[in-house]
């Protein structure tokens, strides 16, 4: 029989890697998404509705589908628009955890059956003034709606770990783009933007903060490490980052480049798109994950933004053409 995994958020951008990633290693993949039939995942995959908000239909499901891993990433993982819905951020993000690691340790006590649970925790959750590089024992002082419900999540996952003795661990995971990146954060924002002015469709980009510094990696590479914490005879939290930090204006000249423009003359400032606060820079140390599961990430910087660009104008060639 092939092992049973089942992902929340298997829509989004992590949960795409992962299922393929899944699927490969010959895993039987369930899904829970907000709506079914409206979606372009792979047929192998296969889909419940579930809404993290109306949890009652979550024990029958665990049931029918019988899953040995849970990897939990349904979140709203928005950490601007978290300001201006934080109760349904909580109810999502931070209670949507909770309902998940409920109904899994009821599952476990009615069938005996063992499960390991994944939580998609964030680098949003730590104090930013902890010093250069965060580690997975960092102090916690969230700072946004969004990374008060993850704090919240992170906290419960440690709670059911030790109070009830269950396999669940925290995937500590700083920013993560790819071509699959939704367009409201930044990276895939700007690849979008510059392949449209590129191509005359475009005239500006409107941006925030561009002296953010963070560790941007790619998605492809961190749900590997999903999987490897499941593997492990022993729970734990890891920290799931690249070791150097760029900023948003590097990442702006990176791809504008790339595409031999010249992007002083394409970028505007609006003060809106400033947050009320946002970390200068975010880096992790991700030494137990290299010495424990021995990963550490593969794209690069400039691979990642060309990888996201040489997408984006592909995508903006056949706007172009229609
Ligand atoms: P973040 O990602 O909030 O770090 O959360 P995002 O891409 O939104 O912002 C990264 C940095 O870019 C700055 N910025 C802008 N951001 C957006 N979205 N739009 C802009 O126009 C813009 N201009 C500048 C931001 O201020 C910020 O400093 C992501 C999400 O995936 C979370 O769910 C996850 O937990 C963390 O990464 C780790």
């Amino acid at each position: 029989m092939p092992p049973v995994a089942l992902i929340t958020g298997i829509d989004g951008q992590d949960g795409h890697y992962l299922s393929q990633l899944l699927l490969e290693k010959g895993y039987q993949v369930h899904g829970f998404v907000l709506q079914t039939g409206q979606n372009t995942l792979s047929e192998k995959l296969t889909l419940h509705q579930f809404d993290l908000c109306h949890p009652d239909t979550l024990g029958e499901l665990l049931d029918k589908i019988r899953p040995q891993e849970v990897y939990h990433l349904a979140a709203q993982s928005h950490v601007s628009l978290s300001y201006e819905r934080p109760v349904e951020t909580m109810k999502i993000t931070g209670m949507g955890a909770l309902h998940m690691l409920e109904a899994v340790r009821q599952f476990e006590i009615k069938e005996k059956q063992p499960v390991k649970f994944f939580q998609a925790s964030s680098s949003a959750i730590f104090d930013d003034q902890a010093g250069p590089l965060l580690s997975e024992e960092s102090p916690i002082h969230p700072r946004s709606p969004y990374a008060c419900a993850k704090a919240y999540a992170h906290l419960q996952v440690q709670n059911y770990r030790e109070a009830h003795g269950m396999f669940a661990c925290n995937g500590i995971l700083f920013n993560h783009e790819s071509p699959l990146r939704d367009e409201s954060f930044v990276t895939r924002k700007i690849t979008r933007a510059a392949s449209h002015i590129k191509l005359g469709l475009q005239e500006k980009l409107t941006l925030g903060n561009l002296d953010a510094e963070r560790s941007w990696g790619y998605a492809g590479d961190f749900v590997k490490v999903m999987w490897l914490m499941l593997q492990q005879d022993e729970p734990d939290d890891y920290i799931i980052s690249t070791t150097e930090t760029h900023s948003v204006r590097e990442f702006v000249e990176t791809v504008f480049s790339y595409l031999e423009l010249d992007y002083h003359n394409y970028i505007e400032i609006d003060p809106n798109l400033l947050r009320p606060h946002d970390a200068p820079v975010l880096c992790g140390d991700i030494t137990r994950a290299k010495t424990k599961l021995s990963w550490q990430p593969e794209v690069s910087f400039a691979e990642l933004a060309r990888l996201m660009v040489e997408r984006d104008l592909e995508l903006a060639k056949t706007e172009s053409a229609n």
